[in-house]
């Protein structure tokens, strides 16, 4: 896909802030620091539209970037994050459920994983989360530059296992490998008519 135009639309601490118009949204989903505004940058080959950190825990809202004025692009705040409150693990769960459960024009979900780690709890119930709201997904394990094949090919068969799919794309934002694979499953859900939910 061309990519014409990328911008910020808004962050939004709950859904009264949410974008009101229909237009597709894929978001992007996993655990504190796991890269996903990494790739998001990275599949838009733009450096810093969704801020990255070195920092976990940095986004803290849902933020909205509208792509060729034609669909969304959702960075949700990432989870796992441990020097987070109790209570603001409550409000990261509402705030991810009222997106999640109730956004008819939620086309497609990119989880995301750390291709080094075996899918932590948290990442399995975020799976199931997905299931359970008829929600279609795609994993993403990233960061496999910091592997090498033989090791990339022992993980890919234990998180096939972990999360019993054998579609799982694995991913680099440094070298954009893989960034075709998920562009057509992007291109797909965006083109998809919307079901009623
Ligand atoms: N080597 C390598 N580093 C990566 C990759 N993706 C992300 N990183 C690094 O991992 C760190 C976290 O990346 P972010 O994209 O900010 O992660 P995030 O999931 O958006 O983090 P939060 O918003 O805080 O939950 C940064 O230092 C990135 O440069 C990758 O594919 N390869
Ligand atoms: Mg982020």
């Amino acid at each position: 896909m061309r990519i014409e135009s990328a911008k910020f639309i808004c962050s939004a601490k709950g859904p009264e802030s949410f974008p009101r118009d229909a237009r597709p949204e894929v978001a992007f989903l996993g655990r504190s620091n796991v890269g996903k505004s990494s790739l998001l940058n990275s599949l838009l080959g733009v450096r810093d539209l969704a801020r990255t950190s070195s920092t976990p825990g940095r986004t803290q809202a849902i933020n909205f970037f509208l792509i060729n004025e034609a669909f969304y692009f959702v960075d949700l705040p990432g989870y796992g994050y441990a020097k987070v409150s109790k209570q603001e693990r409550q409000s990261w769960g509402q705030l991810i459920e009222k997106y999640l459960a109730r956004r008819p024009q939620l086309v497609l979900s990119i989880l995301i994983v750390d291709a080094r780690h075996e899918p932590s709890p948290l990442d399995l119930q975020m799976q199931s989360w997905l299931q359970h709201f008829g929600l279609s997904y795609l994993v993403v394990s990233t960061k496999i530059d910091k592997l090498t094949s033989n090791q990339q090919r022992t993980i890919r068969a234990r998180m096939r296992k972990a999360f019993q799919t054998e579609r799982i794309i694995p991913y680099s934002s440094p070298t954009r490998a893989g960034a075709g694979e998920i562009w057509d499953a992007i291109q797909e859900g965006v083109n998809r008519p919307p079901i009623a939910r």
